[in-house]
């Protein structure tokens, strides 16, 4: 199956100034921290999932406190193949949709911004992780409850649909550094 959904960055950047990204952010702790730590992110030993030429492992996402309206998601995506792939979209019934963000910094100030998929090149990993590339989940259903697993769908170019689990952590990343910020 082909869900070919386009991603809507026009339409999210008109809704979201550069300010309200920053706000959004920090009230659901997806806010970058500084670089310190965060390669150890992934390693929550969850199973990895096999598809065609991709093995993704180590999906997560953090609780987020009532009301908050977005959730971040992460993951490590291997193309252990020849021919390149690329993460197109990403779809649940988490929130009312899910887009492909990426964190700049502009100044010293990390915003995030829509970015339309993202290149798995073959034979290389790509990690989505807090301060990087990450799912957003946008407008949440429902808190994100930490010890809760969800089921989520990943759409790529040559791999096709994907589902995989996503873990909820603790909101403050608890289950390796004790804080993000
Ligand atoms: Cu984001």
């Amino acid at each position: 199956m082909n869900l070919a959904r386009p991603v809507l960055a026009a339409t999210f950047l008109s809704l979201f100034a550069p300010a309200a990204f920053a706000s959004a952010a920090q009230g659901t702790s997806v806010v970058l921290a500084s670089s310190h730590g965060e390669e150890h992110a992934m390693d929550h030993g969850a199973t990895a999932v096999e598809a065609g030429d991709l093995s993704i492992s180590g999906a997560f996402s953090r609780a987020t406190p009532p009301g908050a309206p977005v959730g971040g998601g992460y993951m490590t995506i291997t193309n252990t193949g020849d021919t390149d792939d690329r993460l197109l979209s990403v779809s649940s019934t988490l929130s009312a949709r899910a887009e492909i963000h990426e964190m700049v910094m502009e100044g010293d100030v990390a915003r995030m911004r829509p970015v339309e998929g993202i290149a798995i090149p073959a034979g290389e990993t790509v990690e989505l992780r807090p301060g990087g590339y990450h799912v957003m989940f946008v407008d949440l259903e429902a808190p994100l409850v930490a010890g809760e697993v969800a089921q989520i769908t990943l759409s790529f170019e040559r791999a096709g649909d994907v589902e995989i689990p996503l873990a909820i952590a603790d909101a403050a990343g608890g289950m390796d550094h004790g804080e993000m910020h």
